[in-house]
Order: structure tokens, then sequence, then C-alpha cells
């Protein structure tokens, strides 16, 4: 299946926000067999402006054998601020981490850069063949890391979570992503299925409370409550953002 690049929104975003979104689908291009998702009709392409300005929301999604859903979203609020999200859920039959991305900029710098692998286990640890692979990536310093939240305990301990202070910090940031992604997607490609009941059940647990904290970040969720009210934000992050299918 081949993906459109060409996006009004997209060209419109902060460099660091279009690159990455044009990585993102480059590498999920290359390395997986991507077959179409059936999203909300409703929800592909999404204005709304209850208070102050106009939020603009474009999705894409996708599908593979490992993944149930991909998920690429980018969002405009006005003229002020920019955001990527990217999630990839593996299907629960494989025991792998989750990919997420953010990224949150304003006015032409980026405030928040986030990007992680993260476990499904309950122990919070990352399949070997993960922590291998990751370990042997070249280090990287970023001038202003980032506290996570409290809810932000569901990342492993490679995540990497900066403001990018200039573009050469813009330029690393999207590297190491290109690297932990395509990583992540050969890993994927060559995993093989649970089978147990038991391993099944673990890895929809894992994925449940990924969805469950992810929901409880009120910076997303005021956001989108300022265009769309509560209750259609608490059906989009339940449902589009953070979907527990189990
Ligand atoms: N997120 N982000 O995706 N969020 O969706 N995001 C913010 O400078 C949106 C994910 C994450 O410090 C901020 O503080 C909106 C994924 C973390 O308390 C804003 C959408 C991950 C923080 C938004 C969106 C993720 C954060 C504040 C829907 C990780 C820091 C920016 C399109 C894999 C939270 C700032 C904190 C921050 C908004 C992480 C405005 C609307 C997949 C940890």
């Amino acid at each position: 299946m081949s993906v459109s690049v060409r996006d009004s929104l997209r060209s419109q975003q902060s460099p660091l926000i279009r690159k990455l979104a044009d990585c993102i689908e480059a590498v999920w291009q290359k390395t997986l067999d991507l077959s179409p998702y059936q999203m909300p009709e409703d929800l592909g392409y999404v204005e709304g402006h209850l208070e102050g300005e106009r939020l603009t929301i474009e999705n894409r999604c996708y599908q593979t054998s490992q993944f149930r859903k991909l998920h690429l979203e980018l969002a405009r609020v006005g003229n002020a601020l920019d955001i990527l999200h990217c999630v990839m859920f593996p299907n629960p039959n494989y025991a792998i981490p989750i990919f997420g991305a953010d990224i949150v900029g304003s006015r032409g710098t980026i405030s928040a850069a986030i990007a992680d692998l993260s476990p499904v286990r309950l122990d919070r640890s990352l399949p070997q063949r993960y922590q291998t692979a990751l370990s042997g990536l070249p280090p990287v310093d970023f001038s202003q890391p980032r506290d996570l939240p409290q809810w932000g305990n569901i990342f492993s301990d490679f995540c990497l979570f900066v403001r990018p202070v200039d573009e050469r910090e813009e330029a690393l940031f999207l590297n190491r992503v290109q690297d932990l992604l395509t990583l992540h997607c050969q890993l994927a490609c060559t995993s093989i299925p649970v089978t147990s009941p038991l391993e099944l059940l673990q890895v929809q647990e894992g994925q449940r409370n990924y969805c469950t904290k992810q929901q409880q970040n009120d910076k997303t969720r005021r956001v989108l409550e300022k265009s769309f009210g509560p209750e259609w934000t608490e059906r989009y992050m339940t449902t589009m953002l953070f979907d527990c299918v189990v």
C-alpha cells in the first residue's frame, strides 16, 4: 500500500514535526507491510473551536500483522501550538513494547519532544533483544532534559524526554527516533507470537495499563477540551488516542 506524503496541515507545521512525520511514514513503508485501518468515520479530519482558537486534527492509521494500530496524528491550535502524536499498538499476541512519540511546539520552539519504546511487562523490563539493541545505540546528550510526570512510570529507562534548544538538538532527536523506530520495526517483524493464555493476559494487562496512564495526561486533555468539550475529549482519548481493545 502506498502512503501519500502530501498533506495540508503538515506543510504548515514546525520543521521538526514535519520531518518526524515524514520519517515515521517512510520507515513504516519501508519495513512493514501496511494495510488500511478503519477509523471511526468522523475522526479522520477534525476541527473544533468552542472557545478561543481553532484546533485542527489530521489522523493517519494503518495496521499490519504485528500491529493492530499504527497511529500518526498531527494537530494544530490556531497559529500557536503544533503537535505530533504517534503510537504503535502491537497486537496483543506479540509481547513487544509500545512505540510512542509526542512533540509539542509553539511559535518556532519545541517545548516537549518525547519518544520511547515502552514495556508492557509488569516489571517494566524490555525483552532481551530490545535491551541489547538499544544499549548498542550511540549515547545522546541534550542540554535540557525534562522530568516525567507522575503517570510517566509506564516509560522505559531508554525514554527520551527533552526540550531541544537548537537545530543540532532537533536533528539529534530526529535521528534517535529514526533509530528507535527502525530497530523496533525490524525486531517486531522477526518476533514470534505468544501462545500461552497467561502470556496473552499479561500483554493485554500491560497495554491496558499504558492506555490508562496516558489518559491521565491533563495537558493533552486540556488542549482538546478547550476546543471540543469534555465529553468529546473523553471519547477521543479512549477510542482514538489510547484505546484498549482488551
Ligand atoms: N502533550 N499531545 O498527543 N503523549 O500522546 N506528552 C504535552 O511543553 C497533546 C502522547 C507526553 O509534563 C503537552 O509541557 C495533544 C504520547 C508527556 O505533565 C501538550 C495531543 C506520549 C508530556 C500535549 C497529544 C506523550 C506531554 C505539554 C493529541 C509519549 C509531558 C507540553 C493530538 C509516548 C507531560 C509541554 C507533563 C506533554 C498535547 C507524552 C500541550 C493535544 C504518545 C510525557
